[in-house]
Order: C-alpha cells, then sequence, then structure tokens
C-alpha cells in the first residue's frame, strides 16, 4: 500500500486500521508505506508511532515535494509485487482493495483503477463546479486511454508495470502517467464510492489544474498518435476528393445529371468512400456502422458549411486585408480554398475522433 500524506494526521489512525481489518484474512497481510512531506500537522510522527505496531515503513521528506514523485518514491521502497495507490483522506474505501489485488493475482489485469464512473460507481455529492473541473479534465485525457477514470488516485498495479519505465512526476496524476506509460496489456475499473475527504483541506488549486493541462499535453506528445492518425484522416481525404471529382464529371459528362444532384452524389460517394477507410484504417474501429455511417455523414456535412464560411471570410475579409493584390482573383480564392480545406480536415478528424469513433479513442489504440 503506497500513503503520500501531507496533513493527514487526523485520517491516519482509522486509514490504516480499516486497510488492516480488509486485508486480514487474505494471506500474509499488507505492507503499508508511508510518503510524509513533513507535514506540519505531525502526519508523520503520527505515521511513526504507528508503524511501531503494523508493518509500516514511513518515509519522510524534507518538504512538500508533490504527490506523484512521493508515489514514485514509495514504489521504490515497497517490497510487495502488486502496489497499491490510495489518498489518506478517506476518499477511497479500503474495503475495495481486496477485490483490486485479486485481479492482479489472478491473472486478470497487471492495471486495476478504482473507478467512480463504471457502473456501481459513485461521488459523494460534490459541487457542481468541481463536478465540471473533473469533467473536463477527464474529457481532456479521453484521447489517451480508454479507462473512465482515468483521473483516480487509487489504483493498483503489478510492479512490471512500472520497472524501467520514466516516469515523469511533473503532474498530480501518477494514475493516469502509468496509464499512459506503463507496460501491461490488460487494465480493468473496479466500481468505488468516492467519499468526501474525512478531515483536514484539499491540496487542490488552480496551479494544479493548469500543470494538469501541462500534464495531459505532455501525455499527448508521447503518445504523438493524434499526428498520424491526423495524416492517414487527411490521406483518405484527398483520395475522397479525387473520387468526388471523377463521380461529378462522369455524372454530367456522360450520365446528363443537373450538375447540382451530381454534386450531391460525388459527396455522398466519396465521403462513404472516407467513411469506409477511416473505419478500418484511421480508427480501426469495430462499432456499430448504421450509428457510424449516418454520424460520418453529418460531421462532413458541417464541414461544408464550415468550409463555405472559411472560404467566404477569407476571400472578403481577411486575405484582401493583408494586401494581396486584388486582380488576381482565382489565386486568392485557390488559397482560401487551401486553408479552409486544411481547417475544415481538423474540425472534420476531431469530431470524428470524439464523436463518430468516439469508443475507439477511448481505447486507446
Ligand atoms: N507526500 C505528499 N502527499 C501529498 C502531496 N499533495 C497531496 N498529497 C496527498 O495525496 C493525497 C491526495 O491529495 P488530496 O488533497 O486529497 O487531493 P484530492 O483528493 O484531489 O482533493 P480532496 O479530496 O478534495 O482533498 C492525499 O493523501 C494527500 O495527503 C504532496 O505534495 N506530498
Ligand atoms: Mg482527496
Amino acid at each position: 500500500m503506497i500513503i503520500p500524506t501531507y496533513n493527514e494526521k487526523d485520517n491516519l489512525d482509522e486509514l490504516v486500521q480499516r486497510i488492516f481489518r480488509s486485508l486480514s484474512s487474505s494471506g500474509p497481510g499488507p505492507e503499508i508505506v508511508i510518503i510524509d512531506d513533513n507535514s506540519p500537522d505531525g502526519t508523520g510522527a503520527r505515521a511513526d508511532e504507528l508503524a511501531k505496531t503494523h508493518n509500516i515503513k514511513v518515509l519522510h521528506r524534507s518538504g512538500k515535494l508533490g504527490l506523484s514523485s512521493a508515489v514514485m518514491e514509495g514504489f521504490a521502497a515497497a517490497s510487495g509485487d502488486i502496489l497499491v495507490v490510495m489518498d489518506a483522506d478517506l476518499s477511497h474505501p479500503p474495503e475495495k482493495i481486496p477485490e483490486m489485488a485479486r485481479q492482479i493475482a489472478d491473472g486478470k489485469a497487471e492495471m486495476v483503477v478504482g473507478s467512480r464512473h463504471v457502473p456501481g460507481g459513485s461521488i459523494e455529492n460534490w459541487p457542481f463546479y468541481r463536478k465540471l473541473v473533473s469533467k473536463g479534465a477527464t474529457l481532456l485525457a479521453r484521447p489517451l486511454t480508454k479507462v473512465k477514470d482515468p483521473m483516480s488516485g487509487f489504483f493498483a498495479i503489478k510492479r512490471s508495470v512500472v520497472e524501467g519505465v520514466k516516469l515523469d512526476p511533473v503532474g498530480y496524476k501518477i494514475g493516469l502517467e502509468i496509464l499512459v506509460k506503463g507496460k501491461y496489456s490488460n487494465v480493468v475499473e473496479v466500481p468505488i464510492h468516492f467519499a468526501n475527504r474525512k478531515a483536514g483541506q484539499s491540496k487542490l488549486g488552480g496551479a494544479v489544474m493548469l500543470r494538469y493541462i501541462d500534464h495531459v499535453t505532455t501525455l499527448y506528445e508521447h503518445k504523438r498518435f493524434w499526428l498520424a492518425k491526423y495524416l492517414k484522416f487527411a490521406f483518405i481525404g484527398g483520395i475522397g476528393a479525387v473520387i468526388n471529382l471523377l463521380v461529378l464529371w462522369t455524372s454530367v459528362e456522360v450520365f446528363n445529371v443537373y450538375y447540382l444532384w451530381a454534386a450531391v452524389l460525388a459527396f455522398v460517394i466519396a465521403d462513404t468512400n472516407n467513411f469506409i477507410w477511416n473505419r478500418l484504417w484511421t480508427f480501426k474501429s469495430k462499432g456499430k456502422i448504421r450509428f457510424q455511417y449516418p454520424q460520418f455523414l453529418l460531421v462532413s456535412a458541417d464541414g461544408l458549411m464550415l468550409n463555405l464560411i472559411i472560404l467566404w471570410a477569407l476571400v472578403e475579409q481577411i486575405l484582401p486585408d493583408l494586401g494581396l493584390p486584388q486582380d488576381r482573383a482565382s489565386f486568392y480564392i485557390v488559397i482560401a480554398q487551401v486553408i479552409a480545406i486544411f481547417l475544415v480536415s481538423i474540425f472534420n478528424f476531431i469530431a470524428n475522433s470524439l464523436w463518430t469513433f468516439g469508443e475507439d479513442v477511448r481505447r486507446g489504440k
């Protein structure tokens, strides 16, 4: 058990009791590693006291050096093969530890997350603001992992998951860091009820939020899959454009179709092609086609609207202001359309990533 503490003196006794009680019947019993950052309230001394009668190691650090680095030092100091990280403030139910550890012991997973966002999980009445922040933060992490509650501070791992892995202690969310960088093939979520902290004060603040954004963007770069996926998406889009022109030309020239109907037909055929290849290749999706196909068409139709708006804005407003020669009207339009297509492709890519093929993105593949 890895437990970072900063000013948690009033929670420590109950926490330790509940941990030992929940694990008393299973195996050799737990080892607790408490990493205290010289808490002014005397948490460290209380931990030393408890260590006299329980299997507890206490690491004293010189000052508040941060949550993630505390957890990492805890990993290094722990002697077990299954490592469980939890907060000291009794938000996380110690009674769930056996269930989480068992998943690992039975080989069902190498990482287990105590989750508030799977069926059976819940959160004790949070104020609207905190819910909003948590929701936003979870959304930001969505492209990185399939896990529904990647923000959870309550998780268990097999030691091999982090062995030899270079973890970066920038963030507050060491669980997310491990989900992205750790070596595992299976992760499962066990539902938990998240209680409000029993005693003491939260260490969350504005700076934590900014550091989180920094952390998440670093993890995006670490994954680098956005760029790779976007390039696939753009490549397929390019082929789609050629198909569009071919269908348009053939319909009008060979079959005498009214050109606007031909354009609609060209759009649908080209976009169907794009859908098929993006589903198979870019997003490797196994989702339901009857939902995804109309979603994809709808995103493309919105993209077309956006294209017209951006094109208009560039031709009428933005490019003339840059002082380009006015007499080359068609040159203007082509330049503007190149920019518009680029922006629309990003819009389409993001909308399809998060919405049409959202499930797959969450799976992190
Ligand atoms: N060693 C160490 N522990 C920390 C540090 N910051 C937070 N902690 C501990 O990490 C755990 C999570 O911190 P909390 O303040 O509970 O953060 P939270 O759960 O997001 O917010 P609240 O539950 O509302 O307080 C608690 O056990 C804290 O005592 C730190 O800098 N060093
Ligand atoms: Mg807490």
